[in-house]
């Protein structure tokens, strides 16, 4: 008799071709809107099924770990991020999490180089002048910015998006600085021509821009806070492709209107789509709707991870991309 197929439950929509396949392998439950499910939709997934595919928008804390079915045995992330997921009490109660690392490293990167390029060039000023019909041609002291060639550049965080940006970030002739939990292996160093500072207040007071790139935990909650903010040169300018609770926003925010740092590229915010108003009023600052990963390429590997920790798990292996609270 064939065996059972495991019961998965998506809580986005997901690009066509994902939602096909995962269709073909398992009993899934697709979301038939684009919406975050609610908080009751989320219980009734966690009593119901074996798997639940969760994304960036879905809290899955202790409180609705607390109230899963004995059937539920993989949460299998469709994102790289998993600050949204309790890893630690899933452990305890036998639920493994897996994610999507690796396939988004190359367009989160290209996205903050992006970030980078729109605030120091203030692209989004020229666009706003031409789509105004404001523009009465070319002048010598117009929009003027920044060159990059020669800027320094500070990575905070420096696994594979971090490194991904300083390949950029090299090539445009920036000189790489990080700061990283763990100082990597010389020949990465050599390789990424990178310097590492081990204290990161004195490496944020000499960079021209920072690029935040590490992940969301508790020990990088706010860890550029009004202080640390207050390091950087009055012409620095910090984008953040990674989680907005790196940086403490208001704090930023108050620094950007009072001009004591020259710009910012954020992708990501502190209280998930809710941002201070007040950034949308400033020139110096670019805000995207967090988008560095939304290619769709990047999508539909991602969701190819999604399906190979699935299938490996339903064929009684390890998922490929298992997270382990010591990962954290
Ligand atoms: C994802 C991200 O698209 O993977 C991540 O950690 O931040 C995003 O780029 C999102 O998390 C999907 O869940």
């Amino acid at each position: 008799m064939p065996r059972e197929r495991l019961s998965v439950v998506v809580t986005r929509r997901l690009p066509e071709p994902v939602e096909t396949r995962l269709s073909e392998l398992f009993n899934v439950t697709l979301r038939n809107d684009d919406s975050p499910m609610t908080r009751p939709e989320l219980i009734e997934a966690v009593q119901n099924a074996d798997v639940l595919v969760p994304t960036v928008t879905d809290t899955i804390d202790a409180s609705l770990l607390g109230q899963a079915g004995e059937q539920l045995k993989l949460v299998a992330n469709y994102g790289a991020g998993v600050d949204h997921i309790d890893v630690a009490t899933a452990r305890q109660r036998g639920i493994l999490v897996s994610n999507t690392p690796g396939v988004l490293t190359d367009d989160t990167a290209d996205m903050a180089m992006a970030l980078i390029m729109a605030v120091v060039r203030r692209i989004p000023e020229g666009l706003a002048v031409m789509q105004k019909g404001e523009w009465s041609g070319w002048a010598p002291t117009a929009l003027l910015g920044g060159r990059l060639a020669g800027r320094r550049i500070g990575i905070l965080g420096m696994g594979g998006v971090g490194q991904a940006v300083a390949r950029r970030a090299a090539a445009f002739g920036m000189q790489v600085h990080y700061h990283n939990r763990r100082r990597l292996h010389a020949d990465i160093e050599d390789r990424l021509e990178a310097t590492y500072w081990e204290s990161l207040d004195q490496m944020v007071a000499r960079m021209d821009v920072i690029s935040v790139n590490c992940p969301a935990t508790p020990s990088t909650y706010h860890l550029m806070n009004a202080r640390r903010l207050k390091l950087l040169k009055p012409d620095a300018v910090i984008v953040n492709t990674s989680r907005g609770e790196v940086i403490d926003e208001n704090a930023l925010t108050r620094m950007l209107r009072a001009s004591e740092i020259a710009g910012a590229g954020l992708d990501v915010y502190e209280n998930g789509h809710e941002i201070n108003p007040r950034l949308r009023e400033l020139s110096n600052v670019v805000l995207l709707p967090h988008m560095g990963s939304a290619t769709r390429e990047g999508r539909i590997e991602m969701g190819e991870k999604v399906l190979l920790n699935i299938k490996t798990f339903e064929d009684g292996h390890r998922p490929p991309d298992l997270v382990v609270p010591s990962m954290l």
